[in-house]
């Protein structure tokens, strides 16, 4: 596949596929896209892109196809029509679904003749194409080395293995550990603002700068044993928990918003337990 030239369709202009279908343009690709609710190709069409009116005409266009819906219904529900009459080489499947939904998804398109990649993209719409994005990619070695080229200005590609499961898996885990960044910035921000603080100095001075110190030690020391580090003291951990969820109560901060506390509350009670 010649990568500067090459011929892609992108299914789904959303938040994700407009911009990621916008990048590809820019890096020189041919790009042909379809939307179920027509009109969103808007400005894609002035930068050049070709807007299908069907499915089946979009993926004929494209040496390979990017999936990128909203979840793994849509994506049947898209491409059960033209599958008996698939001609639009690989397709690649970057809407977020569970590992089962990857896994049966490759048997069913395989059943059809249709090559799957499987993917995550790592990256929201403003971080698409920049530095910091990636793409999980899993599925076939020899698919990925052939297809990720071609869609690297989107995201650093990143393979994963074999198995289908694993982009949908690795992406999944992943933005569970940033919910939960996200869960505990969040109650924080209510927290500050519930007691009278000055939220916009807390996040700048306070929570931000703690939150990057953090970062490394919460992700590489993140673990599936029961136990807890000496140095990290399960019982202290539980007495502060409790405190913070108390501070959050008194405050009137809605309990659903300290989750988060919970679980870890769990975590260190369980670790208290064994011992
Ligand atoms: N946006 C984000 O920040 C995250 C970043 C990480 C990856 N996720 C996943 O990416 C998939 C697409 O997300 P999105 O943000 O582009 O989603 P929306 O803006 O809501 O657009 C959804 C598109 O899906 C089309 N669609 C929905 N249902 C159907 C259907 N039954 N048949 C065909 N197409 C369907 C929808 O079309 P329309 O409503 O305009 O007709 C949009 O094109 C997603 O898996 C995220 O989890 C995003």
């Amino acid at each position: 596949m010649n990568m500067k030239h090459a011929r892609i369709t992108v299914l789904g202009l959303g938040a994700i596929g407009r911009t990621l279908a916008r990048t590809l343009l820019e890096a020189g690709r041919e790009v042909t896209v379809w939307n179920r609710t027509p009109g969103k190709a808007g400005d894609l069409v002035s930068r050049g892109a070709r807007e299908a009116s069907g499915v089946g005409e979009a993926i004929e266009a494209g040496g390979l196809t990017v999936a990128c819906l909203l979840d793994d219904a849509s994506v049947r529900e898209t491409l059960a029509p033209v599958l008996p009459a698939f001609t639009g080489g690989p397709l690649v499947n970057l809407t977020s679904g569970s590992v089962r939904q990857a896994r049966e998804l490759a048997r069913w398109l395989d059943g059809h003749g249709v090559r799957l990649l499987a993917g995550g993209v790592l990256a929201v719409p403003p971080t698409v194409g920049t530095e910091a994005a990636s793409v999980l990619y899993s599925g076939p070695r020899d698919l990925f080395d052939r297809v990720a080229p071609a869609l690297s200005p989107v995201g650093r590609p990143h393979w994963v293995g074999e198995d289908p499961g694993f982009a949908s898996l690795y992406d999944m885990a992943a933005l569970s550990g940033m919910y939960g960044m996200s869960a505990g910035a969040d109650h924080a921000v209510a927290l500050v603002h519930a007691e009278g603080g000055d939220v916009e100095a807390f996040k700048r001075e306070v929570l931000q700068p703690w939150m990057e110190q953090m970062l490394a030690i919460i992700a590489g020391e993140a673990d599936v044993s029961v136990s807890v580090p000496e140095e990290y003291n399960a019982a202290m951990q539980a007495t502060g928990l409790e405190n913070m969820i108390s501070a959050s109560g008194e405050a009137g901060v809605p309990a659903e918003l300290s989750g988060h506390l919970r679980a870890s509350l769990w975590r260190m009670r369980r670790a208290i337990a064994a011992g």
